[in-house]
């Protein structure tokens, strides 16, 4: 038979490369880049090449399970979802909507009706039991901008041609393309923004390979990264702010000057553990540049400081007359949802934050989300008794897997929606299998606000889909209906196919389907200053010192004198060739890594089997010197599962943020010794 090829957009991450489908039949040979692809031009990652060993993988999901005297086994559609149906609708009457609760993962949040369903299962069920990966992720970012602008989650990012300094702040987008905001091309984008006379500056603990591409790199103690944005509106505010600018369009700056006070050369070098001429030099850079764009990652927002550092962040593109202007960041409102053509109300100075669940209220989440520190707690107390999953993989993304998968299991029912046999499908009761990114047709949805571009994307379905596979609206559209609710109202489930509900996810927006359809890629303008208005309009400019994070930056003080403990401190970091859970098998090995110096001293010879420690548990994995590493610092990757799991360290009580209710996935002490 002769191979074909045919054009779509790859989905393991937002990024949303353009590739290109060899095809046999319905045998997928090949995937490379798409060279015409005008935003990803011609680069994927390793991870995209990989896809059609993911499709065709041997551990895949292709026929429904269902759970029955203890073992799962396969059965019919109907069984499965009767079975759940009866179930759900049991747990709603007798417990409320709270009882069953949802949790969605990288695997449907990159699948338009994976997102639309899930908004429709929570709006009709009405429970307030949501869970999401933003929680063990980046929710700093939705809080302090919801704090300083008065909108969740913005994103801003260079304005891309015209920066005059970009600072990578614990983020690796070489090796990740950032999640927020995405970077096609990395090391091209960074040497096309250098080509336009951009300096790239990156404060990572880690030599990264970011780093190693940028004009400077400071590497501080991590959870300092504070002390630097301090240090940097200290100085600005004494001279060389955009005085009239903050005049205009902020409040609070003598708050923020206060707030900032004690950060001087002297005490922010000793504090970060930097010398004071890196700290004079990129005070220069941005004296140099005027105007700047921050871009911030998980290596800031999984810190203690997080919500700290992301306010500061801010606020140092405010000061410099940076945020949502020419030459500096720009806000992505997103070509489907046009969140700058909405009217919506402006969060107060504390953010949408509310308490946490019945068990856990300590755990102020967002308006969205409850945190997922608080699901064990929440099953043991009886108020969360199933949870549908979106595409996760709990076992290995929450935190204090021991505790968290004991609790899981305690569940009466957890239904998890994948494509392939995980540590989290395995104790499930429902395992509903859901077509892979190459047997559906899609949209970039939700991921269209963190293009570098104004732009969306469609691809029809590559291939038919394997086994019984089925759609995420068909799923819970054919639950809905055996629950007596009407999922998607106006939508004939019987009659759908993909390609009409992304008609009916478009129906709202200015993109239009048949010409999405055709052209497969449309663009927008991109729009600078509609935070700025809103903000203007809504809150009366910029708040630049909002009081929760101003309290939170004083409480940091307090470590700021105390003596350095000696421990090792663990710091997150993301391998090349997976993306969580996902493509463990392709070329990544479960290291531990460390510096040179540390394992010295521990006496650890590379290669050999070493247990990491913390107050929570301990890992077996073993040990690659990495000296890219500042001393002091260890990476113990996540996405792995079993012994050698990370979250087996992690903690659901001890050091979750008070106001986002995050775990510390980033700067905690361990020790290390070789087995
Ligand atoms: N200690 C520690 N913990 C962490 C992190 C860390 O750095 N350190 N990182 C955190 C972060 S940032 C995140 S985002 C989370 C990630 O947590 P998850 O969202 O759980 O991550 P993935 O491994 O990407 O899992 C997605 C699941 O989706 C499935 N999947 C893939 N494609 C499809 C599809 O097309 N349809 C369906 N239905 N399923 C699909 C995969 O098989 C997998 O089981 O982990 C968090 N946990
Ligand atoms: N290849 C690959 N790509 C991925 C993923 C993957 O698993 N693999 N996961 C995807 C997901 S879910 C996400 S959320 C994104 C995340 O994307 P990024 O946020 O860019 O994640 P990382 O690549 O881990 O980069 C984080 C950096 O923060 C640094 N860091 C750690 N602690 C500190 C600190 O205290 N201060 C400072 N300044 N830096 C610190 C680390 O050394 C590391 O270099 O990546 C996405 N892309
Ligand atoms: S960066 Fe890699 S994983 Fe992400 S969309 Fe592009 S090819 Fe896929
Ligand atoms: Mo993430």
């Amino acid at each position: 038979m002769a191979s074909t090829e045919r054009k779509s957009f790859c989905r393991i991450c937002g990024s949303g490369c353009g590739i290109i489908v060899e095809l046999e039949g319905q045998q997928v040979l090949k995937v490379r880049a798409d060279r015409e692809h005008p935003v990803s031009r011609g680069y994927t990652c390793p991870k995209g090449r990989s896809l059609p060993g993911d499709h065709h993988r041997e551990d895949r999901i292709d026929v429904p399970l269902i759970r029955e005297n203890g073992k799962l086994r396969p059965t019919t559609w109907d069984h499965v979802l009767d079975d759940l149906a009866a179930r759900l609708s049991g747990i709603v009457e007798q417990a409320g909507p709270r009882g069953v609760g949802t949790f969605i993962g990288g695997g449907g949040f990159l699948d338009a009706s994976g997102f639309l369903s899930l908004l429709s299962f929570l709006r009709t069920v009405g429970t307030p039991s949501a869970y999401s990966d933003m929680t063990i992720d980046s929710v700093a970012k939705t809080v302090a901008a919801e704090m300083v602008t008065g909108i969740s989650g913005l994103e801003p990012r260079a304005d891309l041609n015209r920066t005059k300094l970009v600072i990578f702040m614990g983020t690796n987008p070489v090796i990740s393309h950032t999640r927020t905001i995405n970077m096609h091309a990395p090391t091209a984008a960074m040497r096309d923004m250098r080509a336009h006379g951009a300096e790239l500056w990156t404060i990572d603990p880690r030599n990264s390979e970011t780093a190693q591409r940028s004009n400077g790199h400071i590497a501080p103690r991590p959870g300092t990264d504070y002390a630097i944005l301090g240090y940097l509106i200290r100085e600005l505010l004494q001279e060389g702010a955009d005085f009239d600018y903050i005049q205009r369009h902020a409040q609070g700056a003598e708050r923020l000057k206060a707030a900032v006070e004690r950060f001087t050369l002297e005490r922010t070098a000793a504090v970060c553990g930097i010398e004071q001429q890196q700290l004079a030099d990129l005070l220069s850079a941005v004296r140099r540049a005027g105007r700047l764009s921050v871009e911030t990652g998980t290596g800031i927002t999984m810190q203690r400081a997080g919500n700290v550092t992301q306010w500061l962040s801010l606020a140092l593109m405010i000061v410099t007359g940076s945020l949502d202007r020419e030459g500096g960041a720009w806000v992505n409102p997103g070509l489907i949802n046009r969140k700058d053509l909405k009217d919506f109300p402006a969060a107060p100075e504390e953010g949408w934050n509310r308490p946490g669940p019945e068990s856990r209220p300590e755990l102020r989440g967002t308006a969205g989300d409850y945190p997922c520190a608080a699901i064990p707690d929440e099953i043991a107390a009886r108020h969360l008794q199933a949870m549908l999953v979106f595409g996760g993989n709990l076992e290995t993304c929450l935190p204090e897997t021991g505790r968290t998968y004991e609790a899981l299991k305690q569940l009466d029912v957890l239904a998890v929606l994948d494509v392939r046999h995980t540590r989290t499908t395995d104790i499930a009761t429902h395992v509903l299998p859901t077509k892979d990114q190459l047997e559906r047709s899609d949209i970039s949805f939700v991921t269209d606000s963190s293009f570098p571009l104004m732009v969306t994307q469609y691809t029809p379905a590559m291939v038919e889909p394997l086994g019984q596979r089925k759609a995420y609206w068909w799923v819970v559209g054919q639950l809905g209906k055996r629950m007596g609710m009407d999922f998607f109202p106006g939508l004939d489930i019987e009659t759908a196919t993909d390609d009409t509900v992304i008609e009916y996810i478009l129906a709202n927006s200015d993109v239009d389907f048949a010409e999405i359809q055709s052209e497969r890629l449309m663009f927008g303008e991109p729009v600078i200053g509609w935070v700025q208005r809103f903000v203007d309009e809504k809150i009366g400019g910029w708040r630049l010192a909002p009081q929760p994070l101003a309290d939170q930056l004083r409480d940091l003080e307090a470590r700021e004198n105390a003596e350095e403990a000696g421990s090792l401190i663990l710091i997150p970091r993301r391998q090349k060739y997976h993306e969580n859970s996902k493509l463990l098998e392709v070329r990544d090995k479960p290291f531990v890594f460390m510096n040179s110096q540390d394992a010295r001293k521990a006496g650890i010879e590379e290669g050999a089997l070493v247990e990491v420690r913390s107050a929570n548990g301990n890992v077996r994995r073993s040990m690659k010197i990495d000296d890219t590493l500042r001393a002091g610092c260890i990476n113990v990757p996540h996405g792995w599962s079993d012994e050698m799991n990370v979250n087996r360290l992690t903690s659901t009580t001890r050091d979750v943020d008070p106001i986002t209710g995050m775990l510390l996935y980033s700067g905690l002490e361990v020790s290390v010794e070789a087995v």
